[in-house]
């Protein structure tokens, strides 16, 4: 393979940004880069790219790239940089004990710098003080997929299966921004899609229900409860291939349509429509986004829609199932190789004996010296600089000064800390309060793994040189276990064999995927690309229903905060901002903070479009551009969280399982700012 960098040749690789990991090719002549669609990866099949695909070479050329360490604001050498930080890193663990230190990974980053991320923590930092942002993402669809599947794999089925659907229904996402290549796929099947605002794809479906934020679990409880009454239920498929049902719909009387229709503003009719066309489509697929999910119940939500496919008898059948659209370009890898908390690679348990032997003996480690889970992500900031908490924060590919629930506080934290590092490719806002700042390659100018939301590995390869003065995630981390005593690999497909041995026998095993693989099949899937045909991976090989019990948000509003905010996304812009705010054809055409509000709201706050108006929550304020528009729900407000602002709003109450936070529904007050 080809790695010579610069060159006339168009060299095939995948999109910086989403799960969706379109594929593109890249062609640099000098300074000038172009992208154009690759029409041979199944998933932007078509050779479609959105926006944000098409205008990413400026990533690469914009001026606001760093290119040379800073240590506190002045451009030092890496040498200095580097020496700096693993001489803090090695005194505060000698003062304080190695869970003094921690890292902060992200769902953007390879899977060689996942699973390297996990292993410097476990073996070099000897800490238990390692999450990263995909617990802010899909966590509780893994945990609600682990426990009815046995495995979690986001769409455990091909995405252009879903073109073969009759019928999909989606709850709580929105790809016709977030994915806009995906929509493609759901252009066949009737749509129901579940969002309490009238999206551009609420606008494609056909059938839209418009719930009050935090209300999905009720509402899937109400459609089984429906499904059920109306004798719709797959009782052939439920005795062949689950078990539980009986206590599910034991749990599920007291359910029915009329109480679901108060508590969540989805009227009965549409309930039944919903259920009626579910039940006699040939082929169907249920699917959950972060609306569905990023909640304090997010867990119990997916399991109900879970239940609902599995009455329907859908999980396991070709051309039908239940799939979570994962998020970030390797949010699927990244949750399968040691950045998470309670994890080791191969999407291991670090609590599990065998999976700590079978690990330990790949690093050469003894099983004992494996320290055991750590904080999740929001705990984990929530600790640092605190008594006990740790005092030393590396963080490799994640923004949570924006991103983060309760942001202020978070900054505050991080402030607290005797050391924060950051490695990143411009000075994002977390990184302005580093006190150590690394400069990275990115995407194009590396090569390295990505799995896509189907569970593909993909190749993504280096493109492009890169700029003087910048080093690679893998090469930082060489350099940090080598001043430590350690000897790293920085060699991306070094570290992927590597991988492949620490993963194999794992539930998500990568050990027969290599490089020349991915290049000639246009990506592998690990586990196959239909996991669940013939059995589940649960023990007894049957998938299982789990009773869940509706609860309110964690935060319901009140006089002083009559109103729900919710937070998402828009097409133009990307999570924190960090990498699409610099670029201008996307700050064109998403330029600033809004606050989006029916003109009954609107009305009644003497509020017009234009205004600057003032959100208010218990955690903080934040003022933003007032949009008024009828598609969203009269006692909801919504926010994308790409500026800095909607997240000092959000409320940190985490879901007792995945410990996700409760990004998608808390208590605001809304004023015109006069
Ligand atoms: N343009 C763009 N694309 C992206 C990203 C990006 O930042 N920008 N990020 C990527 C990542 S990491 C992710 S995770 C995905 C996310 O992809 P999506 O899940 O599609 O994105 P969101 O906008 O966060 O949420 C989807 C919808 O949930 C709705 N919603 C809010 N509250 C509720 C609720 O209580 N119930 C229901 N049913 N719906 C609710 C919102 O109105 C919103 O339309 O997008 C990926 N693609
Ligand atoms: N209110 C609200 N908040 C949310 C959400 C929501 O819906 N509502 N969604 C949540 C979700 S789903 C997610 S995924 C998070 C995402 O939020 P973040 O974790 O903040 O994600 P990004 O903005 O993608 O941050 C990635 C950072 O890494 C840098 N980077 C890019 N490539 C590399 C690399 O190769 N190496 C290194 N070291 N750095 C790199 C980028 O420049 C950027 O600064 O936000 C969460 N926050
Ligand atoms: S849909 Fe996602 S992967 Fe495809 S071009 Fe857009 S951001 Fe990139
Ligand atoms: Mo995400």
């Amino acid at each position: 393979m080809s790695e010579s960098g610069a060159g006339p040749q168009a060299v095939p690789t995948h999109c910086p940004y989403c799960a969706l990991q379109c594929g593109m090719t890249i062609t640099a002549r000098g300074a000038e880069i172009t992208i154009a669609p690759r029409t041979d990866v199944p998933a932007n099949a078509g050779g479609a790219l959105c926006q944000k695909g098409w205008t990413a070479a400026e990533l690469l050329t914009n001026g606001e790239r760093l290119t040379t360490p800073l240590l506190h604001g002045r451009p030092v050498a890496w040498e200095t940089a580097l020496d700096h930080v693993a001489d803090r890193l090695a005194a505060i663990r000698a003062a304080h004990g190695p869970d003094a230190v921690a890292v902060f990974g992200g769902g953007g980053l390879t899977n060689e710098k996942a699973y390297t991320l996990g292993k410097f923590a476990r073996v070099v930092l000897g800490t238990s003080q390692i999450d990263y942002n995909g617990r802010f993402c899909m966590s509780s669809a893994a945990a609600a997929s682990n426990r009815a599947f046995g495995l979690d794999r986001g769409l455990p089925f091909p995405v252009t299966d879903l073109a073969r659907a009759d019928v999909v229904l989606l709850a709580g996402g929105n790809p016709a921004e977030t994915m806009p290549p995906l929509v493609r796929h759901l252009t066949g099947p009737r749509l129901i899609v579940i969002d309490p605002r009238r999206t551009a794809t609420a606008r494609l479906a056909w059938l839209h229900l418009q719930p009050t934020p935090g209300t999905d679990l009720a509402l899937a409880l109400g459609l089984l409860h429906l499904l059920i009454a109306e004798g719709l239920v797959d009782e052939e498929y439920v005795a062949a291939r689950t078990t539980g049902f009986e206590q599910v719909s034991t749990s599920l009387t007291s359910w029915w349509p009329e109480r679901v229709e108060r508590i969540t503003g989805v009227p009965v009719a549409r309930m039944r429509e919903a259920v009626r066309a579910l039940a006699h489509a040939e082929r169907a697929a249920v699917l959950t986004g972060r609306g569905a999910e990023q909640h304090a119940k997010g867990t119990d939500t997916v399991t109900a829609f879970i239940n609902l496919a599995l009455a329907l008898g859908l999980p396991g059948r070709p051309g039908s199932g239940y799939g979570c659209l994962t998020g970030q370009g390797n949010g699927q890898g990244g949750r399968e190789h040691g950045q998470k908390a309670d994890q080791l690679p191969g999407y291991r348990r670090i609590d599990d004996p065998a999976a700590r032997e079978h690990v330990a003996r790949v690093w050469g480690i003894e099983p004992e010296a494996l320290p055991g889970p750590g904080r999740s992500a929001y705990e984990l900031l929530d600790a640092l600089g605190t008594a006990g908490g740790p005092r030393a924060l590396l963080v490799f590919g994640s923004n949570p000064v924006v991103s983060a629930p309760r942001s202020a506080h978070v900054a505050d934290r991080l402030g607290a800390l005797d050391l924060l590092v950051v490695a990143d490719v411009v000075l994002s806002e977390t990184a302005a309060r580093a006190d150590v700042v690394l400069p990275v390659t990115q995407w194009a100018e590396e090569t390295g793994t990505m799995t896509n939301l189907e569970g593909r590995v993909l190749l993504r390869r280096r493109a492009v040189p890169a700029p003087e003065g910048v080093r690679s995630d893998l090469e930082i981390v060489q350099e940090l276990a080598g001043r430590l005593g350690h000897r790293f690999p920085a060699d991306p497909r070094e570290v992927f064999d590597e991988l492949g041995r620490a993963s194999a026998g794992g539930a998500a095993d990568y050990s027969g995927i290599t490089y020349e693989r991915i290049v000639k099949e246009t990506g592998v899937f690990w586990g196959g690309p239909r996991p669940f045909l013939d059995s589940f991976a649960t023990p007894d090989g049957r998938a299982r229903f789990t009773p869940v019990e509706h609860r309110p948000a964690a935060e319901e509003p009140d006089d002083d905060y009559p109103v729900h905010l919710t937070t998402g996304r828009v097409l133009a812009q990307y999570q924190s901002g960090a990498q699409t705010r610099r670029i201008a054809a996307l700050n064109k055409a998403a330029p600033e903070l809004y606050v989006e509000l029916h003109p009954d709201l609107a009305e009644q706050l003497a509020i017009t479009a234009g205004d600057v108006v003032r959100v208010l929550s218990r955690r903080g304020q934040s003022t933003g551009i007032a949009r008024i528009s009828d598609s969203i729900r009269r006692d909801t407000v919504f926010m994308p969280f790409h500026w800095e602002g909607a997240n000092r709003l959000t409320n940190p109450a985490l879901d007792p399982l995945s410990r996700m936070p409760e990004f998608k529904v808390c208590a605001v007050r809304v004023e015109r700012v006069a």
